[in-house]
């Protein structure tokens, strides 16, 4: 299915083009990277943004709001597939230049949690809100509720229910991308990052969380340090995969402190996927974590436990191409 949605985005974005590394290097500097093939349209609506004279947070927030519109997107706000007991919860953080950050986490009946999370930051004492106190803030905020459960993202449900068998299916967000419903995805989020026109950086982080979780779970994705983060000095990164395995090693935090160090985006996204193999052996044999970095001279990087990760490189020209991660456990 790869097939169909890459040809998709190509006709969509005709600069795009698969490169490799050596053409990455050679390709402008990025000042846009979002997850997965469906990354590039929210990379457009960012540029747009930045076109318009908006900020790094207005373009991070304008790419989130783009999958989290997007209901074929089984992964992310609408249409997102729903916990174990039906209901859709998104999870949502954002993080800017200096330090301002936002979260909410297990969001029902509001589609933009990007731009929830991103009201906690501004107007707000707080960081972060769950459930009903997110979902009531958003309310008075002026978000109108709406039923994120779409007939496709119930039918998946009912048919998972059927087997109830929990089992994170690597890189579902690429390959049942546009071709639900009854597969059984397990993963979805958009993480993005940018740099404004004035070089500041932010972050934004936005998901339905694991497919058929628990009710009350939450994954990496809001989680500040694990799902994203953004130091301006050095770069941001962000992460996508199973939500768990991300936490357990600060994923996204400790990426920008590799990069902080000297590593390059690639070397610092692999130098943490090592790490956690290190730390976890045989439990994430069957397992995806991505990691996604762009430092502050708009060098973009990423690197995966399992091969099929890809995500979205978007230069200041809004020329976009698509990147084909490495991975720990590439096929021999
Ligand atoms: C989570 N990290 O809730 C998210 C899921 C994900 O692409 O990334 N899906 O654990």
């Amino acid at each position: 299915m790869s097939g169909p949605s890459r040809r998709t985005l190509l006709t969509a974005a005709p600069a795009a083009t698969l490169a490799g590394a050596a053409a990455a290097q050679a390709a402008a500097p990025a000042v846009m990277v979002s997850t997965w093939d469906f990354g590039a349209a929210a990379n457009a609506a960012g540029i747009a943004a930045r076109a318009n004279g908006g900020s790094a947070l207005d373009m991070v927030e304008a790419g989130g709001r783009v999958a989290e519109a997007d209901e074929t997107n089984s992964s992310v706000g609408l249409g997102g597939l729903p916990d174990r007991d039906g209901r859709v919860t998104l999870d949502a953080c954002i993080m800017g230049w200096n330090g301002d950050i936002g979260a909410v986490c297990a969001l029902e009946d509001i589609v933009h949690a990007v731009s929830v999370a991103r009201r906690v930051m501004e107007r707000t004492p707080h960081t972060m809100l769950v459930g009903e106190g997110a979902r009531t803030f958003a309310l008075e905020q002026g978000f109108e509720p709406q039923n994120l459960l779409t007939p496709r993202a119930e039918a998946a449900w009912r048919e998972w229910l059927t087997t109830a068998n929990y089992a994170p299916r690597p890189n579902s967000e690429n390959t049942d991308w546009r071709s639900m419903p009854g597969g059984p995805d397990n993963h979805d989020t958009i993480g993005l990052l940018a740099i404004g026109a004035d070089r500041r950086m932010a972050g934004a982080c936005t998901t339905s969380g694991m497919a058929f979780k628990m009710r009350g779970r939450v994954g990496d994705s809001p989680i500040i340090g694990a799902g994203l983060y953004v130091d301006d000095e050095v770069g941001g990164a962000t992460a996508t995969g199973v939500g768990e395995d991300v936490v357990r090693v600060a994923g996204s935090h400790s990426v920008v402190e590799a990069m902080r160090h000297g590593m390059d985006p690639t070397s610092a996204c692999r130098s943490v996927i090592e790490r956690l193999a290190r730390l976890r052996g045989t439990k994430v044999a069957g397992s995806q974590v991505a990691l996604l970095a762009l430092d502050k001279q708009g060098r973009a990087g990423g690197f995966a436990l399992q091969p099929g990760f890809t995500y979205a490189v978007t230069d200041a020209a809004g020329q976009t191409r698509i990147e084909r991660a490495g991975a720990l456990f590439e096929a021999s």
